[in-house]
């Protein structure tokens, strides 16, 4: 089958939920993805930074393979012999009393929050029914509709209402606007994202995060750190609140967490939260079944075993300062940490960030735009310097030719 047949059958038969760039991928083997014509591509958005390890990582497939023939589910109405070895392996690794797992981001942030709504109403004595979430403007979490109610993109929440109520959407960057968020004694929890992903790596202020978690203190209010994209080394370090060494009540893993396997996702706290939900309170048919157990316990000691997170942080620096040789009158601004970058187009500009994407695509790098004008550069985190350099190049030549 070639491309064009591949792209009719998407076009005649599935949702059209998506725009995606004309490229019909057939194979992916670390930092490399190819088409069905043949043609090698870099990934530089990385499946949105779920394959931080590089594509089909030997030592997760092996994992997988070795689980898949053996048990893949149980569901949770039995115990299994992989769930608890995962679930002491992943709280020793973040540092917390437990884990809740589940498949999926926004599952995630949706256990997240009936934890903080849970606590609040347990341990802060909210009124039944009252319990509030502080959101931030430019959040992204997901399509549920949980999600969606603490949207402020239209295209994500327009024309699904009505939406979830008992939320409070504060401007990202503002503490001024969190305290006085923080006053009404409804509210249970505060949720963002360290580094905002889908709104185009929008990097709060130094202190931002420290303050905020401060705050969140002082007002008995849980700091909800949704580390699904930021985590897992992409930012140049395991989790993007460890910039600033903060440790919040509450995180949410997903993505990179299977190394783009499988969906895996994971909440983690400590007793005084997790333990307020009872059994038969929540839970899921996948959520922590064998195989996504063993996937990510692989996973996570490929980020470790192969310096991951270190080489997010010092090839961060090299691309920013390759980028940085050059200036381009249609590019307002480069900005990331680690390996999480986006390159800033002008939206006025003499070219738009999709036809920029077409022509990387020309060239051999993959990359596709967010809001229109702004295009996110995330390469899987197992690039070498080599490989970073030549994609300096690509995009060099590609952002000179315009
Ligand atoms: C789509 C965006 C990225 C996320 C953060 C939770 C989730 C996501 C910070 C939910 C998911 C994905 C969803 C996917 C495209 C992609 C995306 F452009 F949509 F916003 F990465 F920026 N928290 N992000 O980024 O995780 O339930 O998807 O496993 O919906 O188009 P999920």
């Amino acid at each position: 089958m070639q491309s064009k047949q591949a792209i009719e059958l998407e076009d005649k038969y599935g949702a059209h939920n998506y725009h995606p760039l004309p490229v019909v991928l057939t194979r992916g083997k670390g930092v490399h993805v190819w088409d069905l014509e043949g043609k090698r591509y870099f990934d530089f958005l990385s499946a949105y930074s779920a394959v931080n390890q590089g594509h089909c990582h030997p030592k997760i497939l092996a994992a997988l393979t070795e689980q898949a023939e053996k048990l893949t589910l149980t569901s949770r109405a039995f115990y299994n012999d992989v769930l608890g070895e995962y679930e002491k392996y992943i709280t020793s690794y973040f540092g917390y009393q437990r884990v809740l797992p589940m498949n999926t981001g926004v599952e995630g942030g949706e256990t997240a929050l009936k934890l903080a709504r849970r606590w609040g109403y347990v341990n802060k004595k909210i009124p039944k029914d009252c319990a509030k979430m502080i959101f931030v403007e430019g959040n992204f979490w997901g399509r549920t509709m949980a999600a969606i109610s603490s949207s402020t993109d239209p295209s994500s929440y327009a024309g699904f209402g009505p939406y979830m109520p008992g939320y409070v959407i504060i401007p990202y960057n503002d503490l001024p606007a969190l305290e006085k968020a923080l006053q009404d004694p409804h509210v249970a929890g505060f949720m963002l994202e360290p580094i905002q992903g889908e709104a185009g790596v929008v990097i709060p202020d130094a202190g931002y995060l420290k303050q905020a978690k401060a705050l969140c203190e002082k007002y008995k209010v849980l700091f909800i750190a949704d580390e699904v994209q930021t985590g897992l080394g992409r930012t140049g370090k395991m989790l993007a609140c460890d910039h600033e060494k903060v440790r919040p009540d509450i995180v949410i893993l997903g993505k990179a967490l299977s190394g783009g396997v499988l969906p895996v996702s994971a909440v983690l706290a400590d007793d005084e939260i997790m333990l307020n939900i009872k059994p038969g309170e929540h839970g899921s048919t996948y959520g922590g079944n064998p195989l996504a157990c063993k996937v990510a316990i692989a996973a996570l000691e490929v980020l470790r075993s192969e310096k991951l997170v270190e080489n997010s942080a010092h090839l961060g620096e090299v691309f920013r300062t390759e980028f940085r040789k050059h200036s381009y009158d249609f590019v307002q601004e480069i900005r990331g940490k680690g390996l999480m970058n986006a390159v800033v187009i002008d939206p006025k500009g003499r070219i738009k960030a999709w036809d920029l994407c077409l022509r990387l695509k020309e060239n051999g790098l993959l990359a596709k735009p967010t809001h229109d004008h702004i295009i996110r550069l995330a390469p899987p985190l197992t690039i070498t310097e080599s490989e970073l350099i030549e994609c300096c190049q690509i995009i060099y030549k590609t952002f000179q030719a315009v």
